[in-house]
């Protein structure tokens, strides 16, 4: 494959002018322009008009339109044969996927068949999606990774409110006097609402920005005041603000009395261990002053909110953590008015679609409760369909574990890739590898998941796919289509309807999106107002809207209902009459006992491992990855170390370690990020089989869930570390793929018109040049081929050079200090390499001054590192915003500032160090 083409792999297009759309990514959910080129490409530009972003994107939002290509995509219905892959029809796959669950579901009941599907549905699929498993297959055995996202936070808010119900809305963050982010790196995972959070701080330098995280993210180089707490103590700090708050008569009685139920036995629950600061502050590792200081701050402002994600929902006491949060708002009446109350930020593009449709295993559609005879019959009445789940389904880690017990014989998963992303990740390889029908509905061909499916079903991706998606303030926006459907590609809910047709059930002939909305819509209205307490979850005034209307449908928050005139209302923030959806009216306290992660370290496994995110990838990377702009941040897998544990352990900044838990193993490169408390160490999520030979961290992740949501305690699993010992170093950059099968370690990265990899093995090499010709596939002895070696020192570098233009080079060396990267990366770009270049390449390092721009740091302008320190060097750069004026670096979403701003710190104090 000649990866010059291949990564720019474009479609031919009829160019459609400028789509409004919506990002693919995260919850927040940004409106975006895309205009496709003549030449293939699409432009991206922020929507001006959406009210979520209003023209701003991040980079991975400006980064979209390089992940749209072709290359790697999934184009045909595949099914696996013995000697591989092969493609068929659509009508051959689902006629074999439909007979496969009939024989199943006739032999052994309609439990013994499952969807695992995905917060990146679109609200269409995901509503025919559960139409199909709980309304025909008459199971409930459909679960979606939204379990590992934020299971936690929908019990929690149910248990509180008796309804799956956010709240506030975007403003709020703007309006409020205190923003309290707990367990969230806002400024990485939702870059545009940390900005507006920033941007109102500008305007009014009052708004304090509190962080609650173990480590010193990005987020906290930002915050007013950062608690960086033990990791899973979060219920004895808000046990322990509840008590105070009491103490100290920040309370509001009346409301308390007049609209809450519960509070004396909650406040006992938090008194019980939590009553004194100073055991507070102990158990959570903080400072006593920094506790009281956080206290006393949210005490005197009422104006506050408590934003949370992965940090709260994926614990073994996530819905606790969740409603000890909500406690504390309840307890002074601090909700349901404008800039206050409890906020999960959900993470992907479709969470809350999911949320609607009833997409977790354990609810029903429309926000209506499977285990309620009354709202299983609204629902069977109104789908009039032959069957009805009538008791919650499997969970996700639960389904996984089914499956292997052989219990699950035919599981579909969609738009997801639990090899990856699930907790001990190789119990749901085995899994799959037991499973007897294993279905994968993707966009790309290759994923860790793919291979073990037995049919595989191409998919329609982002730019191609038409529905809607609502984001984390329940807004519902359009993605719309603007480019041809590749191969064979088909929407989802077509592919789920295909299939539930080829199943023989009636009430899948959807004619468009539009139609599916339109029934999803009407449901959420379907006797609605008869009930005691009429559902939030409302957007009946959405349905019956014509195609155009549906074409052009606006950004939308439900509820959405329609008055007698026809008129659309729709409602921003919930709860200003106080009124909540449990029979009585009124909202929860719940009673919140402390207890600690399920698995304390030991003496086999010393340290606490924590997984999340980085700036510029997406989960398993199958679209960011294909982003040369993204690549750049950060290129490899790390393990995140505090200096004395690395000393400890005997593992060094940047060579590679060995991490393993009980459940699994895996390698990435040492870090000392400076943010990693001592006796735990950070691993990012994103890495998998296509990008690394070993790197997938799920691997290592303890199973062990919240007994409420069942959602995996990603963020707490001891581990152990140790060197992992290799011979040599060494890196390429090719614009061809190179052959890696004896390679003992290696990370694949995408750059600008060529791959680069970065290698390690144990083998002892004889013959340099052979290897290294071996590997780039260069048999021709007479190609231009440059190559430097000293022999005893293992130092060997090689240059393949065609038409005067670099198309491979090597670097081989026992350590790890080699040429830098990113000036290698500019050679590529060269049409020529000059003499000067080829010395350098030769020496090892660029002849020329500021040939060397470092790792890239700003990803809007691509600039690195090293250009960043020169600037403030060379012309006395006081702040970011001169950085900002001089270099543009941090100019555009923001999202690189924390970085800056510590380059600025760094550099200034070896300045002034001399
Ligand atoms: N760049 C990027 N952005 C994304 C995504 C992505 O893949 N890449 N994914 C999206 C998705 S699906 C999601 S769910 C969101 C996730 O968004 P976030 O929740 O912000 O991201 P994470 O990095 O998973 O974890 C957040 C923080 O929780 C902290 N933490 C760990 N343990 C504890 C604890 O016990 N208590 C507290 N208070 N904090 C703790 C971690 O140190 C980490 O900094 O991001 C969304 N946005
Ligand atoms: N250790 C650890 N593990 C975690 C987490 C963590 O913090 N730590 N976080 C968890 C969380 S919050 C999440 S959300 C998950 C995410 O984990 P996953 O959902 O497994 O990750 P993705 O890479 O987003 O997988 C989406 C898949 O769908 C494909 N795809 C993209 N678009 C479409 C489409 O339109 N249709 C179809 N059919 N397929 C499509 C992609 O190619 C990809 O294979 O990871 C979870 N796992
Ligand atoms: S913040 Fe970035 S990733 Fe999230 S929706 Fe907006 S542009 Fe997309
Ligand atoms: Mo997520």
């Amino acid at each position: 494959m000649n990866l010059s083409q291949d990564h720019l792999a474009i479609r031919p297009v009829a160019p459609v002018g400028t789509v409004r759309t919506t990002c693919a990514y995260c919850g927040v959910g940004c409106g975006v322009s895309a205009t496709p080129q003549a030449d293939g490409t699409v432009a991206i530009a922020g929507d001006k008009q959406h009210p979520a972003n209003l023209g701003r994107l991040c980079v991975k939002g400006s980064a979209l339109g390089e992940t749209v290509g072709l290359d790697g995509r999934l184009l045909y219905p595949q099914v696996r044969e013995a000697d591989g892959l092969r493609r068929v029809s659509w009508d051959e796959a689902l006629g074999k996927m439909a007979a496969k669950w009939r024989a199943v579901i006739d032999e052994h009941g309609p439990d013994a068949v499952a969807l695992y599907v995905s917060g990146q549905l679109l609200t269409e699929d995901y509503y025919v999606a559960n139409k199909l498993m709980k309304g025909y297959v008459g199971s409930a055995n459909i679960d979606t990774n939204s379990r590992l996202c934020m299971s936690s936070a929908v019990a929690g808010y149910k248990l509180a409110f008796g309804e799956d119900l956010v709240p506030l809305c975007y403003d709020d963050l703007e309006l409020a006097d205190m923003v309290v982010l707990v367990g969230s790196n806002t400024a990485w995972c939702h870059p545009i609402l940390f900005q507006r959070i920033l941007k109102a701080r500008e305007a009014r330098p009052d708004l304090k920005l509190v962080v609650i995280d173990p480590r010193r993210t990005a987020t906290c180089e930002l915050a007013d005041l950062h608690l960086p707490i033990k990791s899973g103590t979060d219920v004895w700090l808000f046990n322990g603000l509840l008590s105070y708050l009491s103490r100290i008569g920040a309370v509001a009685p009346d409301f308390i009395t007049d609209h809450t139920n519960g509070f004396d036995a909650a406040l006992a629950a938090a008194n019980i261990d939590c009553a004194d600061p100073l055991a507070v502050a102990k158990v959570c590792r903080i400072d006593p002053a920094l506790l009281i200081e956080f206290y006393e701050a949210f005490a005197a402002t009422a104006k506050t909110i408590t934003a949370y994600s992965m940090g709260v929902n994926q614990s073994s006491a996530g819905t606790d953590k969740v409603n000890a949060i909500i406690n504390c708002h309840l307890i002074g009446g601090r909700i349901g008015q404008p800039g206050m109350g409890p906020f999960s930020i959900t993470g992907q593009p479709n969470a809350m679609g999911g949320r609607e449709v009833g997409g977790l295993a354990n609810m029903l559609a429309a926000h209506m409760d499977l285990e309620r005879a009354d709202h299983r019959d609204v629902v069977q009445t109104f789908w009039d369909s032959p069957a009805m789940a009538r008791r919650g389904g499997l969970k996700a880690v639960d389904l996984f574990k089914a499956i292997e017990e052989g219990k699950v014989k035919a599981v579909w998963v969609m738009a997801t890739n639990p090899l990856v992303s699930l907790p001990d990740a190789d119990q749901a390889r085995r899994a799959l590898e037991k499973c007897e029908l294993v279905v994968a509905s993707d966009i790309m061909q290759n994923t860790d998941t793919n291979a073990y499916a037995h049919v595989l079903l191409p998919a329609l991706g982002w730019g191609e796919k038409d529905g809607t998606v609502t984001n984390s303030e329940r807004r519902i926006s359009r993605q719309r289509a603007f480019l041809p459907a590749p191969g064979e590609a088909l929407g989802d809910w077509q592919i789920i309807s295909l299939f539930a047709q080829r199943m023989g059930y009636a009430g899948f002939d959807f004619a468009d999106a539009a139609a599916v909305f339109d029934e999803h819509a009407r449901l959420s209205g379907f006797r609605n107002e008869a009930q005691d307490i009429p559902r939030a979850f409302d957007m009946s005034g959405l349905a019956g809207l014509t195609p155009a209307e549906y074409a052009e449908l606006e950004p939308v928050q439900w509820p959405a209902r329609r008055d007698a005139a026809g008129v659309v209302h729709s409602e921003a923030r919930l709860f200003a009459d106080h009124r909540y959806a449990h029979g009585d009216g009124k909202a929860r306290f719940i009673a919140t006992a402390t207890r600690a992660p399920a698995n304390a370290v030991c003496e086999d496994y010393p340290l606490t491992l924590n997984t999340g995110r980085v700036r510029d990838q997406w989960h398993t990377m199958t679209r960011t990855g294909k982003s040369h702009t993204l690549a750049d941040h950060i290129s490899e897998s790390f393990v995140d170390i505090h200096p004395q544990d690395a000393l400890l352990h005997g593992v060094r900044e940047g060579e590679l370690a060995r991490i393993s838990s009980a459940w699994g193993a895996m390698v990435a490169r040492v870090q000392h990020g400076g943010g990693i408390a001592r006796g735990s160490v950070f691993i990012p999520i994103h890495w998998n089989g296509q990008t690394s030979s070993d790197a997938r961290v799920g691997a290592l992740v303890n199973p062990v869930v919240d007994p409420v949501s069942g959602e995996p305690e990603f963020k707490h699993t001891p581990v152990r570390i140790d060197q992992f010992r290799v011979n040599w170093h060494s890196f390429i950059l090719s614009r061809t793929e190179v052959n890696l099968d004896s390679v003992a370690h290696w990370t694949r990265i995408q750059g600008k018109a060529f791959a680069r990899y970065e290698l390690a093995g144990r083998n002892t090499i004889g013959d340099f040049s052979a290897w290294a010709r071996a590997l780039l596939g260069v048999d021709d002895l007479d190609a231009d081929w440059l190559e430097y070696e000293d022999k005893t020192a293992g130092v060997y570098r090689a240059v393949h050079v065609v038409d005067d233009r670099i198309e491979q080079c090597i670097f081989l060396s026992p350590r790890q200090d080699m040429p830098s990267r990113a000036w290698l990366a500019s050679l590529f770009a060269r049409d020529q390499l000059s003499e000067i270049d080829r010395v350098g390449l030769l020496v090892g390092m660029p002849v020329e001054k500021g040939a060397d721009t470092g790792p890239t740091v700003c990803s809007c302008f691509g600039v690195g590192r090293n250009t960043i320190c020169n600037a403030i060097v060379e012309q006395d750069l006081q702040t970011v915003a001169q950085v900002t004026a001089c270099l543009k670096a941090g100019g555009n979403c923001g999202s690189c500032v924390p970085e800056i701003k510590k380059i600025l710190v760094h550099t200034r104090v070896e300045l002034a160090a001399g």
